[in-house]
């Protein structure tokens, strides 16, 4: 920026912490063997929105005496008084740099010998007196300096961001994100970007921006982890337990599944016997992308609830003095045990029906029970059955008689008597 590169600057301030309230600056400048006193007092805000400035200042020696120790003429002197007061207050600046930059060249050269060098060096060395009265005058070069010579430094510190609450944050699939924000060190405003989609699983990132008042950004980001820790639900079709009759058909109804990653699949396990009376066990299973696992099972029971059903005659026919009589037989899906009542006959759980004690045919020829079949279910029917003893004629009682007979004759006569007795 500005400075004073030909002068020598002597500077006194007031200051409070970073604020400056007076500046004293002496300048003696060298090519012009000028004494500039500069005097303000200088108001600023922290921010530096504000500023004022008082300017005092009192040249000792004029572009005039100058004028005159170079041997420029009124006239010239006027021109270039002119052609300075159209200048605006960067023109200037940028003019004096040049003049600076020519004059360091000319004395680089070293040719003071040459009398048009010594005419340009004047020439200059008055411009830049000109230059610098107007600047003063305009406030600039004391603004300039002021800034230049500030106590405050620059603010080259970024903002700090501090993320507040978790970070990485984990939200489940399918439910709400708010997120915490973030707070900036100096009270900036945090600006965050990035979006969070709960309905899909992935890992997101938030960027957090504050930028203070010099401009400098401070960021911070936070990962948000969107997981599916949350098995599939799985809903039955059907109720949850069946009852099917021994060797009936089982009908397999399914399960749906649900799940907020999206559609899942049901996969079905475990066999139904309708053959064999039991309780069966059907699994419903459902994955989600995640490997979550979700089940469901129903029960199914085969039960045998029908009773066996006779298929032999009621009727039985045996022959005396012994004790075999025949075989009673039922049908069922399961096995039957048989039971008789009484104590005349008896049975084989198989069903082989006997005398308890053979029979007499001329004592007794008619025998009653009550056979009962019973699966294995205890499921039971009945049936009454009659025996019928018949005759075995060997065995047949026989007797011996007395016959009587009278007779009156005369002659010769013969008798024959029978008789059957018992
Ligand atoms: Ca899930
Ligand atoms: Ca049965
Ligand atoms: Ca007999
Ligand atoms: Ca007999």
């Amino acid at each position: 920026m500005t400075s004073f590169k030909n002068s020598i600057p002597i500077i006194f301030d007031i200051c409070i912490i970073n604020k400056c309230f007076i500046n004293l600056h002496i300048l003696f400048s060298k090519p012009l063997q000028s004494v500039i006193i500069r005097f303000w007092s200088d108001f600023m805000t922290i921010n530096n929105k504000f500023s004022a400035y008082i300017l005092v200042s009192a040249f000792l020696f004029s572009p005039f005496t100058l004028a005159q120790q170079f041997q420029i003429d009124d006239k010239q002197l006027e021109a270039i008084t002119e052609k300075l007061e159209k200048f605006d207050e960067q023109q200037l600046l940028d003019r004096k740099e040049e003049i600076n930059l020519r004059l360091q060249k000319l004395e680089q050269d070293g040719d003071s010998e040459d009398t048009d060098t010594s005419s340009e060096q004047g020439i200059l060395n008055i411009e830049l007196t000109i230059i610098e009265q107007l600047l003063l005058l305009t406030g600039a070069a004391v603004l300039n300096s002021v800034l230049d010579d500030s106590t405050i430094p620059p603010d080259t510190v970024s903002p700090v961001i501090t993320v507040n609450g978790d970070n990485p944050a984990t939200v489940e699939l399918g439910s709400t994100y708010t997120d915490a924000g973030a707070t900036s060190d100096g009270g900036e405003t945090v600006v965050s970007v990035g979006t969070v989609d709960t309905n899909s699983v992935g890992i997101y990132t938030i960027t957090y921006t504050a930028t203070d008042a010099a401009g400098n950004v401070g960021t911070a980001t936070r990962t948000v982890n969107v997981v599916d820790t949350t098995a599939p639900v799985v809903t039955l079709t059907g109720a949850a337990t069946v009852t099917v009759e021994l060797g009936d058909t089982y009908t397999e109804l399914g399960a749906t599944a649900s799940d907020a990653s999206g559609t899942v699949t049901v996969v079905t396990t475990g066999t139904v016997d309708t053959d064999t009376v039991g309780s069966y066990t059907v699994t419903y299973t459902s994955t989600d992308a995640s490997g979550n696992v979700g089940t469901a099972t129903r029960t199914v029971n085969v039960v045998d609830t029908t009773a066996p059903v006779f298929t032999s005659s009621a009727t039985f026919s045996a022959v005396e003095n012994q004790t075999s009589i025949g075989t009673v037989t039922a049908t069922d899906l399961q096995a039957i045990t048989f039971t008789i009542s009484g104590n005349e006959l008896e049975i084989t759980s198989g069903g082989v029906l006997t005398f308890a004690t053979a029979p007499d045919y001329e004592t007794k020829t008619s025998y009653t029970a009550t056979v009962t079949a019973t699966d294995a279910s205890s499921n039971s029917s009945t049936q009454d059955i009659t025996v019928n003893v018949t005759n075995d004629e060997d065995d047949d009682d026989t007797g011996t008689g007395t016959g009587t007979g009278t007779g009156t004759g005369t002659g010769t006569g013969t008798g024959t008597g029978t008789g059957t007795g018992t």
